[in-house]
């Protein structure tokens, strides 16, 4: 318990993925949506969703790290245009690419890119997935 706790926090260190309290994990596997979701659910996590400018550049970092879009825990299911958290949450913040999110055919789920920029997406592409801890 002890070693492990000590590599995380080097791997963390080393990775610069934390934000304030959480931090940011990926090993390299992609899913869709649900299988993001599910993926950080089984590790006792939660599919990573940025609530601030900090918490999303690490985020980047990570997507740029694998050269790999990932889905956020963020989308407009329930009512389009309304954009929640996993939590049900209205979001209260925000880093939409310029022109997004425009729904394009329907677009529920929410990517980003290794410019940090967000894009309503189909929740059925294969992203990198990040999870929060
Ligand atoms: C359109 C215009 C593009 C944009 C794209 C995405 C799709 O093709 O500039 O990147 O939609 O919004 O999700
Ligand atoms: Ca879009």
């Amino acid at each position: 318990m002890y070693c492990a706790s000590v590599f995380s926090l080097v791997w963390i260190f080393i990775n610069g993925n934390s934000a304030g309290e959480k931090t940011f994990q990926a090993n390299g596997s992609e899913g869709d949506f649900e299988t993001s979701k599910a993926t950080c659910s089984q590790a006792g996590g939660l599919l990573a969703s940025p609530r601030n400018s900090a918490e999303n550049t690490a985020i980047q970092q990570i997507v740029v790290r694998h050269n790999k879009a990932a889905y956020v825990g963020i989308n407009d299911i329930e009512t389009e245009g309304s954009f929640k958290y996993l939590s049900g949450e209205a979001i209260g913040y925000s880093n939409w690419a310029g022109g997004e999110p425009n729904n394009l055919g329907t677009e529920d789920c929410v990517e980003i890119h290794s410019d940090g920029k967000w894009n309503d997406r189909s929740c059925n592409e294969k992203r990198l997935i990040i999870c929060e801890f």
